[in-house]
């Protein structure tokens, strides 16, 4: 193995498609020959972080801990793919702060939240609506979007890119960067 390894950060709203990618993603580096590991927050909330809610204290503090687990892979070789709303951009720049920032590649899926509410998968957005969620990010939560994000995914004259297209414009940019 000779790999040099970083952290690709996706951010964004929930029902943007950042798990989606992340699988599409991992999947593409797999068939590569390229090891990496995804962390998921929705999946990581029923394990390490089963103790943490959606304050924006809990989210700071689901976002620490991932950035921390995400540098331990990057520092032993992997491809680390993080998925997580992380809304709030001093918690992503703390995540960045870890690693040297090359090796750190924030990757905004911006998606409009019309779009977002529009796929719903779990029915949340309806519940936030409603007032039944309170807290939700996009409707009485902020999402800070990305200063100065490495690649900025959106839709195309208003279609969506596949989840191939979305893997492949990441794929792209760490093969430039020489991490493949
Ligand atoms: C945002 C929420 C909330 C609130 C539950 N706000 O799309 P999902 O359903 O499957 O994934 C979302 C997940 C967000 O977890 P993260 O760890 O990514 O969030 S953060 O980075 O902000 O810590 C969503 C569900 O949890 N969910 N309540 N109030 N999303």
């Amino acid at each position: 193995l000779n790999q040099q390894g970083c952290v690709v950060w996706i951010t964004g709203l929930s029902g943007s498609g950042k798990s989606t990618l992340a699988c599409s993603l991992g999947r593409e580096l797999h068939s590569r020959g390229n090891l990496s590991y995804v962390l998921d927050g929705d999946n990581l909330r029923h394990g390490l972080n089963k103790n943490l809610g959606f304050s924006p204290e809990d989210r700071t503090e689901n976002i620490r801990r991932v950035g921390e687990v995400a540098k331990l892979f990057a520092d032993a070789g992997l491809i680390c793919i993080a998925s997580l709303i992380s809304p709030y951009r001093k918690d992503r720049n703390a995540c960045r702060a870890l690693l040297p920032d090359a090796n750190f590649v924030e990757v905004f899926l911006n998606m409009p939240l019309e779009l977002c509410e529009g796929r719903d998968p779990k029915g949340l957005y309806k519940l936030a609506r409603a007032g039944k969620i309170k807290g939700f990010t996009g409707i009485d939560d902020p999402y800070e979007p990305p200063l100065n994000c490495e690649i900025e995914i959106k839709q195309k004259e208003g279609v969506c890119p596949t989840p191939n297209e979305m893997a492949g414009q990441v794929v792209s940019y760490l093969e430039d960067k020489g991490f493949l």
